[in-house]
């Protein structure tokens, strides 16, 4: 599949030519909202997700030509580094990192790791603006990450191009006090059913940091595709990998790539989950291994979008040194804590059969020292635990997830009739499916990841994550038409607190605002009806 990463580019350069004009005209001196009501996202009040404590000034700070970003430690110089790489191609600007105490003439932007972390806990930060610069201060380099995003939506929307642009980049003046309510947020995609390269994933990846999503689960087999190589198994890769649904060429991770992409989300603070789906969905290994088949026969090549019909022979003793293999290949190629082992839609066995393969499969994760994620059916086989359930439910009652929750078992929170973004925004959007119904702009932000299942409280939440199953997604721009706008409203109900995240009306005017970004980052968002588009 052609990466669409280069054709975005160009995208961008077309798509800039009003910004400079449009980005100083809202920026300078303008109410939180302009008289058309289209509100201004470089203001404080206006960021996306909003932060814990905001209190603006008149004080703005303007980067120059001589403007520094300065550090204390080594720790923060890679932060630094990133934000120099963002900042440095639009401004046209050198933005020298230097090893403070150091302004320039002109001020700095100034990272510090700072031992002070009660009142914003290990992924919050401190942001403070005045004329003499920006200063962003937090105990732990993520929580400068999650700063330096806050930032990045507080400079001009130009700020995003890769190009040079001549706008004034000013930064409004305040002060920021911010951390997440949930510490795992994240971001699911599958690669099975439709592949995705590794640029498309980078890509992705700089979506979920930009809106403060910490955690990439990636869904690496399925029945129309096996991702990821194994080593001890070749086939799955020599043969169950060149498909996908509707009978493209497929593809697949080779471990250097597969290490590429951990290390790039890394960089952005992003924990890869690597999912391997048994002992349903697993299709192309019965394609590429005879022997995992009880028949001794290889399945055919599947490119349909049927589910539930394929099963792991239970019953064959090569099936578990075949899933120890994979899971301790797997395991030693993810620095994460997780490694989720999917356990949906196994419709072909009894759950007699299903319970017992689990009680093989979790503690060989355990073994290996990762923590088990499976999709909420793990949690009938009453597994450790450690294990975490993922909810992909469509209704609060819930009552064997509830009980899990109940016995110590953490969840995430995917309800598909509000977080799968493969799900159609309405009868008119032609990508996506429908079976969980439509889930139009205002629903995947009109929840509350800590309240949708009856009884359970917040404290067994680990934090939500949007899926987004590709059967008919094929590309990055098909992606992104699913991500936005509904993505940033998920990503802000994991960060925010649950008090400023209950109002769609307050929110549609801030996610409004994020489109001018988007417009230069030359994302492919949804224009829904439903919300204020800026000019509109
Ligand atoms: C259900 S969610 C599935 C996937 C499909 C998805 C489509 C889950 C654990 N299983 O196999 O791709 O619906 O929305």
């Amino acid at each position: 599949m052609p990466d669409s990463t280069t054709f975005k580019r160009r995208r961008v350069l077309q798509s800039l030519a009003g910004f400079g004009a449009l980005s100083t005209g809202l920026g300078v001196g303008m109410a939180k909202q302009s008289s058309n009501g289209t509100a201004d996202s470089s203001e404080m009040e206006n960021l996306v997700p909003t932060p814990v404590d905001v209190k603006s000034s008149k004080a703005d700070y303007t980067l120059t030509e001589n403007t520094v970003i300065e550090v204390r430690d080594g720790e923060a110089t890679e932060v630094a580094e990133y934000l120099a790489g963002l900042l440095r191609p639009s401004t046209g600007y050198e933005l020298p990192i230097v090893e403070g105490p150091s302004t320039g003439p002109d001020g700095s932007i100034s990272l510090r790791l700072a031992s002070d972390s009660s009142a914003i806990q290990s992924q919050g930060y401190r942001l403070q603006v005045n004329s003499d610069g920006v200063q962003i201060r937090a105990s732990e380099p993520a929580g400068l990450f999650a700063g330096v995003q806050t930032l990045r939506q507080l400079l001009p929307p130009a700020i995003e191009a890769d190009t040079e642009q001549s706008a004034e980049w000013t930064v409004s003046g305040g002060r920021i006090r911010d951390y997440p309510r949930f510490t795992y947020r994240g971001a699911h995609l599958d690669v099975a059913r439709h592949f995705f390269g590794v640029e498309t994933v980078k890509q992705y990846i700089d979506y979920l940091a930009q809106y403060k999503v910490n955690h990439l689960h990636l869904h690496l087999t399925d029945d129309q595709g096996w991702r990821i190589e194994i080593d001890g198994w070749p086939n799955l890769t020599d043969e169950g990998a060149d498909s996908e649904v509707g009978g493209g060429s497929g593809g697949y991770y080779t471990k250097e790539e597969y290490a590429e992409i951990v290390q790039y989300a890394q960089s952005r603070f992003v924990t890869v989950i690597p999912e391997i789906d048994m002992p349903g969905h697993t299709g192309a290994a019965l394609e590429s291994y005879a022997e995992l088949n009880c028949d001794g026969e290889k399945r055919q090549e599947d490119t349909g979008t049927n589910v539930g019909d394929t099963s792991l022979c239970l019953d064959k003793e090569v099936t578990y040194e075949f899933i120890e293999d994979v899971i301790s290949e797997v395991a030693e190629m993810t620095p994460g804590p997780y490694l989720h082992i999917g356990g949906d839609e196994a419709h072909t066995l009894s759950d007699e059969d299903y319970n017992d393969f689990m009680s093989c499969a979790i503690p060989m994760v355990i073994e290996q020292g990762k923590r088990p994620i499976g999709w909420h059916q793990i949690l009938g086989a009453d597994p450790p635990e450690q294990t975490i359930g993922q909810f992909w439910g469509t209704s609060s009652d819930a009552p064997e997830v509830a009980a899990a929750a109940e016995e110590g078992h953490e969840l995430i929170m995917s309800p598909a009739t509000d977080a799968y973004l493969d799900m159609k925004y309405n009868e008119d959007t032609e990508l996506g499916l429908d079976w969980a119904g439509y889930t139009p702009v205002p629903d995947a932000y009109d929840w509350d990841p800590a309240g949708y299942i009856d009884g359970v409280d917040e404290s067994s939440i680990m934090g939500p994550e949007t899926a987004l199953w590709s059967e008919n997604i094929r590309t990055l721009s098909d992606i992104e038409f699913m991500l936005f706008p509904r993505f940033p409203g998920v990503a802000e109900l994991g960060w925010s607190p649950e008090a400023k995240t209950d109002d769609w009306d307050e929110f549609k005017h801030r996610l409004a605002a994020q489109a001018p970004r988007w417009n230069v980052q030359g994302v492919n968002y949804y224009q829904s009806p439903q919300v204020p588009w800026p000019g509109e």
